[in-house]
């Protein structure tokens, strides 16, 4: 798995990517990850990427020039996308799909926008982390390399598997305790320390199920709603049958 980013703040990125478990992958060659610095393409003295827009208005463009010489001097593993607010929105589904291929490679604009003619000419496509608007695309592609990192064999353990099968399952995770199991007056759930292990998964997903219902009944609705065996497990334990 190749992950390439294209940025101006190169050491920003590669100081988040290379730290916590996903950077021991990197360092121990698990994952490739090469950040490239767009201002290895500009020609003037200054190393300037951006230029006044045409027509006029606020802000700076990143300029055509040095986006289209560090990605072809580079030759990114592609696809190669664009990271902004008018993209193809990223989500777990997208992070499984990209985990499961050789590549893919970043490019993070900045300033008031990026030149029409890199997106038309020179990228894949566009995608975007949600309905906001950063200040540049670093902190969109950290999310992106993260998201799909953790998904590639041997760079979590077995940490991120257990999360992961929650998630296709279309249903939030269970609540997790650790000790001590009373802190400040507030005990962990009894049954947790019961030692019955199929009381426990039981909880965990009538649990799972109840949050889900609470938080994100959209999630619940694009399953199909509660089957017959959720609602027998809600009542099992307890939980509102809010539906
Ligand atoms: C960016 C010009 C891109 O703002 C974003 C973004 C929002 N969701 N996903 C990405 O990207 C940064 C800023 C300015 C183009």
């Amino acid at each position: 798995m190749k992950i390439e980013i294209f940025t101006i703040f190169p050491d920003m990125v590669s100081q988040w990517l290379g730290a916590s478990l996903i950077g021991k992958a990197w360092r121990a060659g698990v994952l490739d990850i090469a950040v490239h610095d767009l201002r290895a393409g500009a020609q003037d003295p200054h190393r300037s990427v951006d230029d006044a827009p045409f027509g006029g208005g606020a802000g700076m463009v990143l300029a055509p020039g040095p986006v289209f010489a560090a990605v072809e001097a580079a030759r990114p593993v592609r696809p190669l996308y664009l990271l902004g607010p008018a993209g193809r929105r990223f989500d777990q589904a997208m992070a499984r799909e990209l985990a499961l291929s050789r590549g893919f490679s970043l490019l993070c604009g900045r300033y008031e926008g990026v030149d029409e003619r890199v997106g038309e000419h020179l990228v894949d496509g566009e995608v975007s982390i949600g309905d906001y608007v950063l200040a540049g695309g670093e902190a969109a592609a950290v999310v992106i390399a993260e998201a799909v990192a953790r998904l590639v064999p041997g760079v979590m353990g077995n940490q991120a598997s257990a999360q992961e099968e929650s998630f296709a399952g279309g249903l939030l995770e269970y609540p997790q305790y650790t000790r001590p199991a009373v802190f400040r007056g507030w005990a962990v759930p009894d049954v947790l320390v019961s030692g019955d292990h199929g009381r426990v998964a039981r909880w965990r997903r009538a649990a799972a199920i109840a949050r889900t219902m609470q938080r994100r009944p959209d999630l619940v609705a694009a399953r199909g709603g509660l089957s017959p065996e959720d609602k027998a497990l809600l009542a099992e334990f307890g939980f509102d049958q809010l539906s």
